[in-house]
């Protein structure tokens, strides 16, 4: 494959703010829960006090985007700020990465932890990982000071002929438990990040935390005290531990009066896949996680941080978790702001109510390298393929993408069009990459991860 990388030599140095101000930055992202999995997007199902109490404090995202409907690509995206396919993370195994994998995000990307720790901040990762699972490749290569959780998706176990070890839980680079007790998952890696911000408290820090939870089996997993108890079997199991962990996180920030000068982010890599019987919801979104319906990718997000986002806000404006890092990188302003181009933007205008305009003049919808809709505005088009014309939804008015009217709005598909014919010329079509794609990483020889003798 002929790859073109641009190197963009040029340091962008942002001017400083008058208010230096670096919040701590807790970022919670759960795996595969679905925009109508918590109370506060209108679960009926799950209990989820301690999320409701975070979008009473802070705002509430209602269109806001994974920038993919599974996890590897999403995860690349949140970490550089850049569509997956930019990074060349867009198809890896397959779709996502699998255990003993050659692949990975390319060391040489700037990842949002990078950013935070060349502004000082300690730095720690806890949870799925799923952007490499060789030692070049670890968050702790990544700009992670710490990192403690699976390199990739709680089903990835030992099947015939692979050779997967035992689910791994790694501390730092080395694996610490093999196979680790999925049940223990969200409780084990939640007590760890609460002893982890205590010891970090007096410095700015970044917390990730990537929740392995509901993840990607057929029954997701809990601890003994939530086993058994929500009305909506393991899922619903799983989405009330992943409430009553971030309620730990909140409650340690309340107790070391942190609160006011932490920005806490909590949402989903992706949409709730279909399950039969379905388990998790998407609703009032059309379609289901894997997919580039609204539904795998329109993701539940709440943000707060007391004294700069106001409570019970709620911002209807399309914003994506590309914007995490240029987001960080506003506040922060650190001299490495960037040596390359990148997708997301900074919403603080948004987060502060300083501005109720989405600064997306598009957004894409990849499936791995297929770029199948766009977004601009109300308007989403689905591109369509051989047999089958654009399709044109008003994703506000019509969120289950049932109404098709592009046979009225011929001008808006053209307009679109064009739209995707320009991301085209800078990301590629399909399998080729385009001059402003940059590589993966890639190793020789890759190993399990397993336990030390
Ligand atoms: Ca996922």
């Amino acid at each position: 494959m002929l790859r073109k990388w641009l190197l963009v030599a040029t340091l962008i140095s942002l001017p400083m703010s008058a208010q230096a101000e670096t919040p701590n930055i807790v970022l919670i992202v759960c795996d595969n829960l679905g925009y109508a999995d918590i109370q506060p997007f209108g679960s009926k199902l799950h209990r989820t006090p301690h999320l409701n109490q975070m979008a009473a404090e802070g705002m509430k995202f209602t269109h806001f985007y994974s920038a993919s409907g599974v996890c590897t690509p999403s995860r690349a995206a949140l970490m550089t700020g850049c569509y997956p396919k930019r990074v060349s993370m867009d198809v890896t195994d397959g779709a996502v990465l699998r255990p003993v994998s050659q692949i990975g995000l390319h060391p040489d990307e700037v990842t949002i932890a990078e950013l935070l720790r060349g502004a000082g901040y300690a730095t720690a990762a806890f949870g799925k990982w799923h952007l490499g699972d060789q030692s070049a490749f670890l968050p702790t290569k990544q700009g992670f000071d710490h990192y403690l959780g699976i390199p990739y998706s709680d089903d990835m176990t030992p099947r015939p002929m692979k050779n997967w070890p035992p689910l791994p839980l790694v501390r730092g680079e080395q694996v610490i438990d093999a196979p680790t007790d999925r049940d223990l998952l969200t409780k084990v890696l939640t007590e760890a990040a609460v002893a982890w911000i205590r010891e970090h408290k007096d410095r700015p820090f970044f917390l990730y935390f990537p929740e392995c939870m509901p993840g990607s089996t057929r029954a997701p997993f809990a601890s003994a005290a939530f086993k058994g108890k929500s009305k909506n079997g393991p899922w619903g199991d799983s989405v009330e531990e992943l409430d009553w962990s971030v309620g730990q996180i909140m409650a340690v920030l309340k107790e070391l009066e942190l609160e006011r000068s932490t920005l806490v982010i909590w949402t989903s890599d992706n949409g709730a896949p279909r399950r039969n019987p379905p388990q998790g919801l998407n609703v009032p979104l059309g379609g289901w996680g894997y997919s580039t319906a609204e539904g795998g990718m329109r993701v539940p997000c709440i943000m707060k941080w007391p004294g700069r986002i106001a409570g019970n806000q709620v911002c209807d404006q399309l914003a994506t978790m590309m914007d995490f890092f240029p987001t960080c990188a506003a506040l922060t302003q650190p001299k490495v702001a960037s040596d390359r181009n990148r997708d997301g933007h900074n919403i603080l205008p948004l987060l502060e109510g300083k501005s109720d305009q989405s600064p997306y003049k598009r957004f894409l919808y990849y499936r791995t390298n297929q770029l199948q809709a766009l977004r601009s505005g109300n308007w989403k088009l689905l591109l369509g393929r051989q047999n089958q014309g654009p399709r044109l939804y008003d994703v506000v008015q019509d969120p289950g993408e049932t109404k098709d009217l592009a046979a009225a709005n011929a001008e808006v598909v053209a307009r679109l069009r064009q739209l995707a014919r320009q991301a085209e010329a800078d990301l590629g079509v399909g399998t080729q990459s385009g001059p402003g794609c940059r590589p993966a990483g890639r190793v020789e020889d890759p190993r399990p991860m397993v336990l030390a003798n």
